[in-house]
């Protein structure tokens, strides 16, 4: 059955929206749905992160300046010199003020969408992603791996594209946001974490791991205090691996990374 409010919300912002930025929406909404499919993720909540990511993008920036002084949204230094920025934080104002959500994970995800932050949630993952990857974006560096790693490592391809906006702000020399700054080094130590207690497991069965879907559970337990989740996690995972399928699991990180290297090159 198809959603009433997603279908309204739709044909608002095709109103609202010019054709380019809704063309761009609509990649973003259903990126964000296939991602939901593939890491578990409600699929509602996914496609209204998505559909109203950018509802703001009408403004220009003196406009989102002022009205986000006039809702008493705080502004960073970044967004000052650049308030293009801003309409991810207007953006998750009107989705709760003008669309009616009330759903303070959906707003979460698109008031970070571009900075991203630390602690990401799942959701906030998907949007993040989701808004780089999605089928209208042609101009970011290495997209068909990017496309591909989305859908084996929501971590990995956070952080590759984490690391690919920074570079590219340096290298234009545009005024870097505190806020993306935190988010990369968050998830640098997310993904660190990860690969170190894969290369810590002997080869095995690797397969399906990387197939099974990311948990609500896995996603906050990577969110975890590191010091805690370094004296715990070893003991968790492998409980955990034996609830899910009986026995033990273990893989190789470098069988895992070589497999996918070796499946860029197609
Ligand atoms: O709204 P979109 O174009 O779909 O994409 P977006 O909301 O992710 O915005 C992307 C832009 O935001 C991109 O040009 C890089 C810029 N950006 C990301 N982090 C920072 C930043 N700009 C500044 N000035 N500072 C940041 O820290
Ligand atoms: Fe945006
Ligand atoms: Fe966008």
């Amino acid at each position: 059955m198809m959603d009433e409010t997603i279908l309204t919300i739709r044909k608002h912002l095709k109103k609202k929206l010019d054709a380019r930025r809704f063309e761009h929406t609509l990649g973003v909404e259903f990126t964000c749905a296939a991602l939901a499919m593939r890491y578990g993720c409600d699929l509602r909540q996914a496609e209204l992160a998505g559909l109203l990511h950018d509802c703001a993008k009408r403004y220009d920036g003196p406009t989102l300046l002022r009205k986000c002084r006039e809702r008493e949204i705080p502004i960073t230094q970044a967004e000052e010199q650049d308030p293009a920025l801003l309409h991810a934080k207007l953006g998750a104002w009107m989705a709760g003020e003008k669309y009616g959500i009330e759903d303070e994970e959906i707003k979460s995800a698109i008031r970070c969408h571009n900075t991203g932050k630390p602690g990401m949630s799942l959701l906030d993952k998907i949007l993040y992603v989701a808004d780089y990857i999605e089928p209208g974006r042609d101009r970011a560096k290495h997209l068909p791996e990017l496309r591909k790693q989305a859908f084996l490592d929501l971590d990995e391809a956070c952080l590759s594209i984490m690391e690919q906006t920074l570079e590219y702000l340096k290298e234009s020399g545009i005024l870097i946001d505190p806020m993306t700054e935190m988010a990369c080094e968050d998830m640098r130590r997310v993904v660190l974490k990860k690969r170190r207690d894969a290369a810590s497991l002997k080869p095995g069965e690797e397969r399906r791991e990387m197939v099974s879907p990311q948990t609500a559970e896995e996603t906050e337990e990577t969110n975890k205090n590191l010091g805690k989740y370094e004296k715990n996690s070893k003991e968790e995972r492998t409980l955990e691996s034996v609830k899910r399928y009986g026995k033990a699991r273990r893989r190789s990180f470098g069988g895992e990374k070589r497999r996918r290297y070796q499946n860029y090159r197609h």
